[in-house]
């Protein structure tokens, strides 16, 4: 057995600053999707774990709120610098769990220590204002972390999604409850030996896999002792959560799932143009929310763009992510290798024309795991459900449109409101359009770009809230408004 065929096992959840047995959890199988067989056992909890986990980060939270600032941001560096040691190692075994191309998987992960550096940068400048009155009063603001957070986290990228509200939420002042995705517990646990080695205060993070509903995450919802959840995920499961956290009143934010138009004008650099349309379309194996799905193209050159996207996807090297080779690995879970499959032959039914793809991969070594073609359909319309839907699947749906109006009318014609690209040579022209695009952020010929200080989040139902940069922050953060009389007297 080579070290990254090896069989793994993490039999305890990390609750309280220890590692303890699940009390009424139990143990998962988590399968290796690019061969379709478990390849690690790990524990998972229930509701009395998670309630365990939540009293550890109650307890915690008053030490840890009041402990300086530049001593939270101290721990925190010495995490990211156990992180930035171990990211390596953490991309293989995500690779492993979700079956992320390896080369994308360490692309990714790599970067997360300087988000996590940024963050704690944070922790000793959370100041308040002083608001200007009269003589009689002096009024401040002071902000305050939000208390314990529940952080539940999908499948697609588990680092990345935890580093968006630990980051944050302890340069806060806040402690943490990390349910990961059921299907990729392996990686969060990890981050659990790295809290502890860099001397993390018990019940400062604790995590617990477990499943979401009627489980771990839904009972951290539930929770009356958690303030805020922080959740990534889907539209509807963010729906189970508002009702099951509504009698709570605790503060809620969702990144949710995303339709987004990349828009090619006919006067943009088409190359440039085709290498991020077509490199967003199978990142990720097209399990990413920003996942440019609808590429609207101006129709000068839409057929010019229709056979080049179709070229290059046949061109895509698909297989075992962790080979250097591979472009696209499989997708993560057997039932979103269903729900794709089922996508593309909606495509089919509605009309769509197939010119790239299509198909699961069945020979050879891929047979056994959730390998699929990259997908190709031209001549769609927006009204198609795969122009409306999310896939989350390598599937791109090219659109043809004529002029700016119509573009934009066709990229904000949609339920979704989380990303957005465009390819323009004009200046005016990108000013123009960008500036009516109803998404949370949108790019100006670039597209994917990601970083921890620019604020990520959804218009619509994408959303609640954005994560990264300064409103990330706030987002774990309560202001609190003191008035003094300067007379001591009332009126
Ligand atoms: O997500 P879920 P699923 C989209 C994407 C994908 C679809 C389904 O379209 O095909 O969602 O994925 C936890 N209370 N995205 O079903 O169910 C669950 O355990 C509390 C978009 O896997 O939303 C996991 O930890 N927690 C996306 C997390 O929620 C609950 C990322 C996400 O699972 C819960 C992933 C409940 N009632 C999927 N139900 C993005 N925005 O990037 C589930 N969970």
């Amino acid at each position: 057995m080579s070290s990254t065929d090896k069989w793994v096992e993490y039999p305890k959840l990390f609750i309280g600053g220890a590692w303890v047995e699940p009390e009424d959890g139990g143990m998962l199988e988590s399968i290796d999707p690019s061969t379709g067989r478990p390849w690690a056992l790990v524990a998972y909890g229930g509701a009395k774990d998670i309630d365990k986990a939540v009293a550890a980060a109650r307890k915690a939270f008053g030490p840890w709120s009041r402990m300086p600032g530049h001593e939270r941001a101290a721990l925190m560096r010495r995490f990211a610098d156990l992180y930035r040691e171990r990211a390596p190692e953490l991309a293989v075994l995500e690779t492993r769990d979700n079956g992320r191309a390896l080369r994308e998987s360490r692309v990714d992960i790599g970067g997360h220590a300087t988000a996590y550096h940024w963050y704690a940068s944070m922790a000793d400048k959370n100041a308040g204002r002083t608001i200007p009155i009269d003589d009689s009063v002096h009024a401040f603001t002071t902000r305050v972390p939000v208390g314990v957070v529940g952080a539940i986290t999908p499948w697609n990228v588990p680092m990345m999604a935890a580093m968006w509200k630990l980051g944050p939420a302890l340069a806060a002042g806040c402690t943490v409850v990390l349910k990961p995705a059921e299907q990729t517990p392996v990686t969060s646990l990890e981050l659990g030996k790295l809290f502890e080695q860099a001397g993390f205060p018990p019940g400062v993070v604790n995590i617990v896999p477990g499943y979401g509903k009627g489980g771990a995450g839904e009972r951290l919802v539930q929770h009356p002792d958690v303030n805020k959840i922080a959740f990534t995920g889907e539209g509807t499961t963010a729906q189970s959560i508002l009702r099951a956290g509504a009698d709570t009143l605790k503060r809620f934010t969702f990144e949710l799932g995303g339709k987004a138009p990349h828009i090619i004008f006919a006067d943009a650099d088409i190359e440039q143009a085709l290498n991020a349309a077509t490199g967003s379309a199978w990142a990720l194996c097209g399990q990413s929310c920003a996942l440019g799905s609808r590429v609207l193209v101006e129709r000068p050159v839409y057929d010019q763009v229709v056979a080049e996207f179709s070229r290059r996807a046949k061109k895509v090297r698909v297989g075992m992510p962790l080979l250097e080779s591979t472009h696209m690995g499989p997708q993560a879970h057997s039932e979103q290798l269903t729900k794709t499959l089922s996508y593309i032959d909606i495509g089919r039914n509605e009309g769509a024309e197939l010119v790239a793809g299509g198909r699961r991969l069945s020979e050879g070594e891929l047979a056994r795991g959730y390998f699929i073609e990259p997908t190709v359909f031209a001549n769609v319309r927006n009204d198609m459900r795969i122009a409306r839907e999310e896939i989350f699947g390598p599937v791109a749906a090219l659109i043809p449109f004529d002029g700016e109006d119509e573009a934009i009318a066709m990229a904000n014609d949609s339920s979704y409101g989380l990303a957005a690209g465009l390819w323009t040579r004009d200046v005016g022209r990108s000013l123009r359009v960008s500036s009516r695009i109803e998404a949370g952020i949108v790019w100006v010929n670039t597209y994917r770009f990601i970083r921890w200080s620019t604020p990520y989040g959804g218009f619509k139902a994408s959303g609640w809230g954005r994560e990264n940069g300064l409103e990330g922050f706030d987002a774990y953060l309560e202001t609190r408004t003191t008035v003094i009389s300067t007379a001591g007297r009332f009126p």
